[in-house]
């Protein structure tokens, strides 16, 4: 089993490449897929071969990332003679020869159209109690792996018709899940568990979610739950928030008050629109922001995982190099992630504290890109 060298840079701990980025076989809703599906041990293999290259130290999957699933078997995994234990003993044996650990386990309940019109506040309280027991299976799956945190995205959880949504409800709905997440793990005894965290997104695949912003989750979480300090908040940077043109430093810095930020899942995005999911720092915009998200984490003494969650670029999919292109990717988000850490350790001193706003900005660019600002003040001046 291999032994991977910490990653220690500023604010993070570890960085996390998850199954479902590195599969992504980059179809978009005007067009096929680019990529072929690999079988996940495939994928696993990738990531692994990542890690012997000091890329990453973590990984974390959905359940249907690694294994089908089928309804009607909903505890195969319990089965040592069924196709899903034997791939997910495969996988457990692959990332533990490889020295990966799992950061978080999360259920999809947003591929499979029984869950069309939800997932834990779908109406049909059969379809619930289905999900119901894809959580409870991800979180056995998680168990297996020795998944740290279980994460419930708020997936297909959402409306476009506001007359049809059972408004007094949803809500407990969700609630009755999340506290039965925490008591499945109580009772079984699922001690790898260390907390479970809510990923809010505005919209998208619904017209509206219910738990659109992290301020939202957090007064879910303080509100609803009833053990709140069992559960926080992994927001999506820039993604999620940018989606609805929040700021990625109000964000941490709201979440790190409130002892709720877990962990962050990181990427890149254009301001207002659809959910990018661009590599990190790659599209027109959004360096400053993340630069200046991670000084503020390390400024506020935050000490965290940062797991990638975008894909590749829909054209920089390879049809004929399969491997080498999704290789490349995970190279990428990695070296984005070196460079945006040393960027915001350039950040570092109270140099803006007798400035003025615009000044402390122009010269926090300067410092960023490693300009003198005495050169730049004579190039200014023309002397
Ligand atoms: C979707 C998204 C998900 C979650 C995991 O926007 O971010 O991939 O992170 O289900
Ligand atoms: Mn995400």
């Amino acid at each position: 089993m291999a032994k991977l060298k910490p990653f220690k840079s500023g604010p993070v701990t570890a960085r996390s490449m998850p199954f479902w980025c590195v599969a992504n076989e980059l179809g978009d809703p005007f067009g096929k897929t680019v990529l072929e599906h690999l079988p996940s041990t495939e994928v696993c293999k990738i990531i692994c071969e990542a890690a012997a290259d000091g890329l990453i130290e973590m990984t974390s999957f959905h359940d249907g990332d690694l294994v089908p699933w089928d309804p009607k078997k909903p505890e195969d995994d319990l089965d040592k003679k069924s196709e899903a234990y034997g791939t997910l003993q495969e996988i457990k044996g692959m990332l533990k020869e490889a020295g990966l650990t799992v950061n978080t386990a999360t259920c999809s309940l947003h591929t499979n159209p029984l869950f069309r019109r939800g997932g834990l506040t779908n109406p049909d309280r059969k379809i619930r109690e289905l999900a119901r027991k894809k959580v409870e299976r991800t979180l056995r799956i998680g168990n297996m792996l020795g998944a740290k945190y279980f994460t419930y995205w708020v997936a297909r959880d959402g409306f476009e018709v506001s007359v049809k949504v059972p408004w007094k409800n949803v809500h407990q709905w969700m609630a009755d899940a999340l506290d039965g997440v925490f008591d499945y793990i109580q009772a079984n005894k699922l001690t790898n568990y260390k907390g479970g965290t809510i990923e809010p997104k505005p919209n998208e695949p619904r017209g509206h979610m219910f738990l659109p912003t992290s301020g939202h989750a957090v007064g879910f979480i303080c509100g609803k739950l009833k053990n709140a300090d069992f559960w926080g908040v992994n927001p999506e940077l820039l993604q999620h928030e940018s989606m609805t043109l929040l700021n990625a430093l109000n964000t941490v810095s709201f979440l790190v008050s409130t002892g709720k930020l877990f962990f962050l899942h990181f990427g890149c995005q254009i301001k207002g629109q659809f959910d990018n999911d661009f590599p990190p720092l790659v599209g027109p915009e959004g360096l400053k922001e993340t630069v200046q998200m991670f000084w503020l984490l390390d400024e506020l003494r935050w000490k965290g995982v940062v797991e990638y969650d975008s894909h590749m670029l829909r054209c920089e999919g390879d049809p004929d190099d399969q491997i080498g292109c999704r290789r490349k990717f995970v190279r990428n988000a990695s070296t984005a992630l070196t460079v945006a850490l040393e960027l915001a350790d350039r950040l570092k001193g109270d140099w803006a504290k007798d400035l003025d706003e615009s000044e402390a900005d122009i010269l926090g660019i300067m410092k960023m890109c490693g300009l003198s600002e005495k050169a730049m003040a004579d190039k200014t001046r023309k002397k």
